[in-house]
């Protein structure tokens, strides 16, 4: 019997379906139930439906919660995030208004460069407690799970410290963290004519980053000027053999062959993708592999956006998340990333619910545990104030959370955080 039921939910879109990566037309294919209800036992889904049925999960107990008026999802996925980082760099705003690329700064040795220095001086609690305020945001906007990357280290010591930070925090934040090893993200200054040396260096991290249980995926910065085809598909490869799920930052800026790379080594996810090749697409669709769009990034960088419509068209499974980073795009606010799916790629709403609910724990290899609201599933889910799914796109900008509950406790009240510390 229940522990917790949400009755009278107006719309509760529940994602039920097949647990993996809903592509194409799938992605407009959302149930949409009026006037539901969810029971909830320990952290789990124990019901789904409509009306009064709910009644017959009535204990003692059980605590019950009126959503008269309001909009139930699952709990939202941000599945690129460079999570944990010191600093900021609203220093290179100007430079950026004045017309100097992202990847001049980098060549400038700002920009990622700038935070590394930064990252290797922090202590660990510095890291800790900043990435912690930024989880605090991401919960109160309606984030359940969180992919974290590492990479402002690019030294063994520095990027160990980063994933342990994020794993201490997956086990003292409600927020879930799904780690990600990104040693190649740049090179560091030292290492600026010795690339070779660079990329054995990031391997021999992998093997302790891999026995310690610090990162699930590995991923590269597959750029021009930054690494190169060869070099990514190298590195991946040596991931792949560590043991690693593979992700690759994809045709960002330029396509220098990192979906070729992505298909021939089974990657989980192709990110970015602003620059992509048409008919790269069908490849993408064709391996299952999660199209992981950062529309928030073509918004701060104010350049081209993902092809999202002609994606769908050719059968891509499409995620959204923030990309949150001190560089190209700081914010934590997936609300904005959603509304930005709609007004610049064109997604449809139900397609932007896909994306950052089940599509989202595709890319984090979590679909069978969240991602939808049916039995068996964590009890994860959002309750905004909005009439209709529409409206969540419609009106943009603002927070439309009202309550979020993880694992079936309540975390987030009107707008607040509200989760015990541990
Ligand atoms: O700090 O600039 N694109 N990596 C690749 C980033 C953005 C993060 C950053
Ligand atoms: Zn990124």
């Amino acid at each position: 019997m229940g522990d917790l039921i949400i009755k009278n939910i107006a719309q509760l879109v529940t994602m039920r379906g097949p647990n993996r990566l809903r592509q194409g037309e799938e992605m407009r294919d959302v149930e949409i139930l009026e006037n539901g209800y969810v029971v909830v036992k320990d952290d789990k889904i124990i019901a789904v439906g409509t009306g009064d049925v709910y009644k017959n999960y009535l204990e003692n107990h059980t605590a019950v919660v009126d959503a008269t008026g309001l909009v139930m999802t699952p709990g939202l996925v941000d599945s690129h995030t460079h999570l944990v980082h010191a600093g900021s760099r609203e220093h290179e705003l100007t430079m950026k208004l004045e017309g100097y690329s992202y990847l001049d700064i980098l060549k400038a040795g700002g920009g990622i460069l700038n935070t590394v220095q930064k990252t290797r001086k922090a202590s660990f609690t510095e890291l800790y407690d900043k990435a912690k305020k930024s989880l605090d945001i991401m919960l109160s906007y309606g984030t359940t799970t969180v992919e974290a990357k590492s990479g402002y280290g690019l030294d063994v010591d520095t990027e160990v410290k980063q994933l342990e930070v994020a794993k201490k925090l997956n086990d003292t934040h409600p927020v879930d963290i799904v780690s990600t090893f990104m040693g190649a993200h740049a090179y560091p200054s030292d290492y600026k004519d010795n690339h070779e040396a660079f990329i054995e260096t990031v391997i021999d991290m992998m093997p302790y980053i891999k026995e310690h249980g610090l990162a699930e995926f590995c991923d590269v910065f597959c750029e021009r000027d930054v690494f190169s085809y060869e070099e990514s598909l190298y590195l991946l490869e040596k991931a792949k053999e560590y043991g690693f799920m593979l992700k690759i930052h994809a045709d960002e800026m330029d396509s220098i062959g990192a979906v070729d790379i992505a298909c021939m080594l089974g990657c989980v996810s192709a990110d970015h993708l602003v620059e992509t090749k048409e008919e790269d697409f069908e490849k993408l669709a064709k391996y299952h592999i999660v199209a992981n769009l950062l529309p928030a990034t073509s918004f701060n960088l104010n350049k081209g956006y993902a092809k999202a419509r002609k994606m769908i068209e050719a059968g891509c499974g499409i995620a959204l998340s923030t990309d949150y980073n001190p560089g190209s795009s700081p914010t934590e606010n997936i609300q904005l990333v959603m509304q930005l799916a709609g007004l610049k790629l064109k997604m449809t709403p139900k397609e932007i619910l896909t994306a950052v609910t089940i599509n989202g724990a595709c890319a984090l290899n979590r679909e069978k545990e969240i991602g939808s609201i049916e039995v068996g599933k964590k009890a994860d889910f959002v309750l905004f104030d909005v009439p209709n799914i529409d409206y969540l796109i419609y009106h943009f900008g603002i927070n439309h959370v009202k309550d979020v509950y993880k694992n079936g406790k309540l975390v987030v009240h009107n707008q607040r955080v509200c989760y015990k510390e541990e």
